[in-house]
């Protein structure tokens, strides 16, 4: 079988070698324009060149969790796409995200200002039944954090376009329940993939119906969210801040607000990284059974978006 690796701003070799040791009967090589037709494909940000050269293809594999930007293509009809599954990323994103949450509900910004002006000076302690914490995306990364947000026992609020049940967290679903989902959190995190129906869905109208004191943690992207709202809400005094990892341009522009806003923490999309072993691991595996004609997971509903 035939193998294209086209994955734009990655080192090619070290994924050669991976893929080569995990499918050794395969023939995996780098994509150049003019070659001739391959089988699968391992990709991250192709060219509409590669696609339309390549109409072929059995299988797309995406080595990232979000295919909004392979969706934006041409694509052939029936193409499968794949997307990552999870592959280590999870537990990056409970990190990332419990990090962010505890900084701001223990206030360890405002220690630290103390302490560079070497003060000794306690803060009252806050209680979490006061900081419920509403998910919007309740997959692969969003139940994860779900779960490690809970382990903190703080009150967990999720959202998901279908109902579902999860343990220790309050399941709101769908349009018609969104409005009860936000004003039943303070702190909004953000695990929605980009699509039609999600983009801009972070905006006065939504962050504005969070409680008194809302803070926003953006790890999925940056189409979801109206910067100029979310900069409007932060000096309005209605939301106390943001951390944001994820940008409409990136890298975040020198001259964007975001960076020296004193209410804001920038990170440049690092929340949940590709771990090059994990992922290898997933494709080789998903391409050897789609060889032996077994059924695989983590297919994109292409019509849907996600
Ligand atoms: P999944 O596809 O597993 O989960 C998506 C979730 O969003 C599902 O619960 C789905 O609902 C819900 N959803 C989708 N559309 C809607 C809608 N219109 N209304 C309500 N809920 C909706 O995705 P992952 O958890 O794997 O990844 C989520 C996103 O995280 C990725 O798409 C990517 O953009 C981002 N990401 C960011 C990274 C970073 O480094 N910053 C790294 C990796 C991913 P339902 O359950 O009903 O289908
Ligand atoms: C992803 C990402 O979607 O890195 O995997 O953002």
């Amino acid at each position: 079988m035939k193998i294209a690796f086209c994955c734009t701003d990655t080192r090619p070799e070290p994924w050669l070698q991976g893929l080569s040791a995990a499918l050794p009967q395969a023939d995996i090589q780098v994509w150049q324009p003019g070659m001739a037709p391959f089988d699968y494909a391992v990709v991250w940000a192709p060219p509409q060149q590669f696609i339309d050269e390549q109409p072929g293809l059995r299988a797309l594999f995406n080595i990232g969790a979000g295919v909004d930007g392979l969706l934006k293509l041409r694509l052939p009809p029936g193409l499968a796409v794949v997307r990552l599954e999870d592959a280590g990323m999870s537990v990056q994103m409970a990190e990332y995200v419990c990090h962010a949450l505890i900084r701001h509900f223990r206030e360890f910004d405002a220690y630290e200002a103390s302490a560079r002006q070497g003060q000794w000076s306690f803060r009252k302690p806050r209680s979490r039944a006061d900081f419920p914490v509403g998910i919007m995306g309740l997959g692969v990364l969003g139940r994860r954090v779900a779960q490690a947000v809970a382990q903190f026992g703080f009150p967990v609020n999720g959202w998901s376009r279908a109902p579902r049940a999860l343990d220790g967290v309050q399941t709101y679903s769908g349009p018609q329940g969104l409005q009860d989902f936000l004003a039943a959190s303070r702190v909004l995190v953000n695990l929605l993939p980009l699509t039609p129906d999600t983009e801009n869905i972070l905006n006065h109208d939504t962050l504005g119906r969070l409680q008194p004191g809302g803070y926003l943690i953006n790890v999925a992207r940056g189409a979801h969210l109206v910067d100029a709202d979310l900069l409007a809400l932060l000096d309005a005094g209605q939301l106390a801040g943001a951390t944001l990892d994820v940008f409409r341009t990136e890298p975040l522009p020198a001259q964007h607000p975001f960076w020296q806003h004193p209410k804001i923490t920038v990170t440049p999309h690092t929340s949940a990284r590709t771990l090059r072993g994990e992922t290898i691991a997933q494709v080789a595996g998903k391409i050897a059974r789609l060889a032996r004609q077994e059924p695989i997971t983590g297919v994109v509903d292409v019509a849907r978006g996600y």
